[in-house]
């Protein structure tokens, strides 16, 4: 694994750009799958522009990450080859591990943010709602109840298992809960954009250097 924090692009003038990324590169490979993947948490409309561009081989899972890139404020790139002639499980699953490694690694040491970070997302008649604590304690609850074998090429089962590798990888506490909807695509949409705004709230900078822990350390 290869980790970059990628500074602000210079100024055409050689002047400081008043403006840093948080970011990451990750490279995970495994006989079952090869994933590249670039994570930047701060995104800025002239000195570091959004990009995304979500390649897992399924696209309901691309159609998720997009989602939560974008509403969380991110870019992101994230390339995977996997075996999929077996299932989606692998892919899936590899895929949200290396986000999660990209997500700590982009943020580095815990200090300066408000850590914690809810979400509210509706769509159309689902709601769901994210709790975040950039806690470096791992735990995962995601409780979607979709109800259909899968949504596109992603086994509704591999949802969960996404938001809980997401959660052991990036080292955080993630509470996770789909509180309505009939319509399963909208379900999940909801609960990933539910995430991208927990995120965006929990990795803003207070601008100061504070750990945000009475342990004094995260
Ligand atoms: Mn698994």
């Amino acid at each position: 694994m290869a980790t970059a924090r990628a500074p602000a692009a210079p100024a055409a003038s050689g002047t400081s750009v008043p403006f840093s990324v948080r970011s990451a590169t990750v490279e995970r490979i495994t006989n079952e799958t090869q994933i590249q993947c670039t994570l930047a948490l701060d995104t800025h409309s002239t000195y570091a522009p959004q990009v995304i561009d979500v390649q897992t081989g399924i696209g309901f899972l691309d159609h998720m990450f997009h989602a939560l890139a974008k509403h969380g404020g991110m870019s992101l790139t994230l390339k995977c080859k996997g075996d999929l002639w077996i299932d989606d499980h692998h892919s899936a699953e590899d895929s949200a591990l290396v986000l999660g490694e990209a997500f700590k690694q982009a943020l580095g040491p815990v200090k300066g943010i408000n850590r914690y970070g809810t979400g509210h997302a509706p769509l159309d008649e689902a709601l769901s709602r994210a709790v975040l604590d950039i806690s470096g304690r791992p735990y995962c609850v995601a409780e979607l109840g979709l109800k259909r074998e899968k949504i596109g090429d992603l086994s509704c089962e591999m949802i969960p298992h996404v938001f809980h590798s997401f959660a052991i990888a990036a080292g955080v506490t993630l509470h996770i809960d789909c509180l309505r909807g009939d319509n399963d695509h909208h379900r999940s949409e909801s609960a990933f954009k539910a995430l991208a705004l927990a995120i965006k709230h929990a990795v803003a900078q207070t601008g100061t250097d504070d750990v945000p822990s009475t342990k004094g350390v995260l």
